[in-house]
């Protein structure tokens, strides 16, 4: 750590266990979390919380400079199902804010940048299977457009002003205590709500949908992880690819299966399908492993398990 955290997206689905993981790392005072608005009460209560709207520039200086920020993790972000219905709100929010925070590395106001990009970075003409890090790009999402040009302007404000920018194509995140919103993948958490509550479970994605997932433990070690890196370790500053697990719906369904008797899985596919089918089935994560060591913990079983649990947990 370089100095006192913001998060900005705190109250989302990765922002918020990211927050309370950095609050265990660094001390609560240390990690000011913001959003547009307020989250889960545990984010809220253990430490310094500000309303602050990603697309904000002044309102971003001013929490800015009242917490003596040095490090910011951007994670507010409208996700690709979502984005598909409000494409220049989308590119709005998703370019903006970071634009924003380039330009504070750029001006020396912040030392340390994190920005997620996605999978939705490759498209329909992209190697499927093991895609490697670098490939042929041409996203047909909103989201993915908007993620890939980020990275074009995370290499080139690193390349031309020295900015410490660094970022991870996220797969898909599953997880059980702040759901998701607006994403392809969010089938892979839904399904284990429904399977709980009702015994069965109507998939938005085909049976053969092979996607890219991992759990979210697995998901915030790595962006932690990224960032304790030292910077000559970075050497990609546009974004790493990142893998885990790789299933379709029915190879999760049949895993889920084996803890819920009668667990039954139909298929409606809908306008999501198609994005699905734009993106991999499988990342090779071996720049990731070289240069920072990355290395995921949860397998297929494993995250099943944890994620009934959870799950049934928060459902008491
Ligand atoms: C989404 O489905 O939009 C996200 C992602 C893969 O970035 N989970």
């Amino acid at each position: 750590m370089v100095g006192r955290i913001l998060i900005i997206g705190a109250c989302g689905q990765i922002g918020t266990e990211l927050t309370l993981k950095l609050r265990e790392i660094h001390g609560n005072d240390e990690v000011v979390a913001s959003d547009i608005r307020e989250g889960a009460k545990e984010l809220m209560q253990s430490g310094p919380f500000e309303i602050l709207n990603a697309t904000d520039e002044s309102r971003i200086k001013e929490v800015i400079e009242k917490h003596e920020i040095k490090e910011v993790y951007l994670m507010a972000a409208m996700l690709s199902a979502t984005a598909e219905k409000a494409p220049m709100k989308a590119w709005d929010l998703n370019m903006d804010s970071l634009f924003h925070i380039l330009n504070l590395g750029k001006e020396g106001k912040i030392e340390k940048i994190f920005w997620p990009s996605s999978i939705a970075v490759f498209g329909p003409t992209t190697p499927k299977d093991n895609t490697p890090q670098t490939t042929i790009m041409e996203p047909t999402t909103v989201y993915g457009i908007s993620k890939q040009t980020g990275e074009r302007w995370c290499e080139y404000f690193h390349r031309k002003f020295g900015v410490d920018v660094r970022s991870i194509r996220y797969p898909g995140i599953i997880s059980y205590k702040t759901l998701p919103g607006g994403g392809t993948t969010d089938y892979a958490i839904e399904i284990f709500h429904e399977a709980l509550k009702n015994s069965e479970y109507t998939s938005f994605l085909a049976s053969d949908a092979a996607l890219p997932m991992m759990y979210m433990d697995d998901a915030i070690k790595a962006t932690i992880d990224i960032m304790e890196a030292p910077a000559e370790n970075i050497k990609i500053r546009s974004s790493y690819n990142l893998g885990a697990i790789s299933f379709t719906p029915e190879i999760l369904a049949r895993e889920i299966g084996k803890h819920i008797d009668n667990f039954k899985i139909s298929y409606k596919p809908d306008f999501r399908q198609s994005i699905a089918e734009s993106w991999p089935s499988s990342i090779d994560d071996s720049a990731a492993r070289e240069d920072w060591g990355w290395k995921y913990e949860f397998d297929l079983e494993k995250m099943t398990k944890t994620m009934l649990k959870g799950v049934e947990d928060t459902l008491k």
